[in-house]
């Protein structure tokens, strides 16, 4: 199949933005409390991919699926050269939205078969991608599918990778059915690729309040994620005097104040979103607590600094406290600024349909972003007008995700045609 003309694939065109949607919708929600679990490797990451191959298959794509386990779904050969890429990722976050990853991937399809009904002419293949574990929500690092694609994160960092349970990646991969022999670096793939222009549900409330329901990307803060670890002594909750304690909680907690001030006063963004305790008992002194940070900031100077300042904070504290402090930098994304050649080109061709488009940086982390080094890369953000993310409350209006949906078919015309 080297002819990229949707002629050439023989393409039957999908069931539609909608329907695609409510197929999706239930897959890996929770009936509690309507967020999505859609963990990597995971039967409901499984039932996802199924989906995946389902829609390529019906509009007779080539799927494949690399040796990161990311899959691909060509209109036209990949060794013709010049792909551009469009697409996301189909996990969440515990209890996350419908729209943070599947939203950019249900509307690539969509935009497929609204060229296939304007009657394009791809000059160039066009492929759907879903990249696999982008919140790395299970094994705790973000983006593992395009880290490893582009050789940011190797096969041996990801071997070590464990989850909660201390099952390993690859061979979680190989229990969902995906061989990790091939997991590593794949510069011929992304080498194939011209562009990657990922469509998002805009995590924020930039365009809540304009006009406007499209904006373009310009550039992602840098953010990272770092454990602290925090050792006391476990004893009795009962008989234990306070002067005689060493409770990690009491490090832990002034830590997370001091992490809130440490950002307040940088204009930078920390938050711990997760802890662990051991032993867990209520009536048990912890013995040791692990809390993980996230914080994003305008740029890495600042960042440094606030991450600096919490440490501090936290040693400062824990020799208060008798318990001592260990961090530990998990995981780190420089700032992405986007080709702006590539932005500016999509920004007029948006423009000429609904006039100027917002351009907007954001506190988010994407696969594009992680591309950008390798691959000219360029995002959409659709309207949210809760500006809620992570959580269920995450949102955009049916008439935003089809104006979603015809800005990605622009763009990709624009392109590909
Ligand atoms: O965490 C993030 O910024 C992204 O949504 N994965
Ligand atoms: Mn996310
Ligand atoms: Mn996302």
């Amino acid at each position: 199949m080297s002819d990229p003309t949707f002629a050439g694939a023989g393409y039957a065109e999908g069931p539609g933005f909608n329907a695609m949607w409510r197929e999706l919708e239930p897959l890996g929600r929770c009936r509690e409390t309507s967020g999505y679990r859609r963990f990597a490797w995971t039967p409901q990451d499984a039932d996802c991919r199924a989906w995946f191959r389902a829609q390529a298959v019906a509009r007779g794509l080539h799927h494949e699926i690399d040796g990161n386990g990311n899959q691909w779904a060509w209109l036209g050969d990949r060794s013709a050269g010049g792909a551009v890429a469009t697409g996301s990722h189909l996990d969440s976050v515990p209890d996350g939205g419908a729209f943070d990853g599947p939203l950019g991937v249900v509307s690539a399809f969509a935009a497929l078969d609204e060229l296939h009904r304007r009657g394009a002419r791809p000059q160039h293949p066009l492929v759907v991608v879903n990249f696999t574990d982008e919140e790395g929500a299970r094994f705790g690092l973000s983006c593992v599918g395009s880290r490893l694609a582009t050789g940011l994160l190797d096969r041996a960092q990801a071997a070590e990778l464990r989850d909660a349970k201390g099952t390993g990646l690859l061979h979680a991969m190989e229990r969902a059915g995906h061989d990790p022999e091939f997991v590593g670096p794949d510069p011929e793939r992304l080498a194939a690729l011209s562009a990657f222009v990922e469509l998002h549900v805009e995590q924020g409330r930039a365009l809540a309040d304009t006009a406007h329901p499209v904006g373009v990307a310009s550039a992602i803060w840098p953010h990272g994620r770092w454990r602290f670890d925090f050792s006391g002594e476990g004893n009795h909750a009962g008989t234990t005097r306070l002067a005689d304690r060493r409770d990690p909680m009491l490090t832990y907690a002034g830590t997370v104040l001091a992490a809130r001030e440490e950002a307040r006063l940088a204009e930078a963004l920390a938050t711990f979103g997760r802890v662990d305790v051991e032993p867990g008992a209520v009536n048990a002194i912890a013995s040791r607590v692990s809390g993980w940070l996230d914080s994003r900031a305008a740029d890495e100077e600042t960042l440094d600094r606030v991450v600096a300042g919490i440490e501090r904070a936290a040693v400062e504290r824990g020799g208060r406290d008798g318990v001592q402090v260990a961090v530990v930098r998990e995981s780190f994304t420089s700032r992405v600024v986007f080709a702006d050649a590539l932005r500016d080109r999509l920004a007029r061709r948006l423009a000429d349909r609904a006039g100027p488009v917002p351009v907007l940086p954001t506190g988010a982390g994407h696969d594009a972003g992680i591309l950008a080094g390798s691959v000219p890369t360029a995002m959409l953000y659709v309207r949210n007008p809760t500006g809620v993310s992570h959580a269920p409350a995450e949102y955009a209006t049916e008439e935003d995700c089809l104006a979603g949906v015809t800005a990605l078919a622009d763009v990709l015309e624009e392109l590909a045609c």
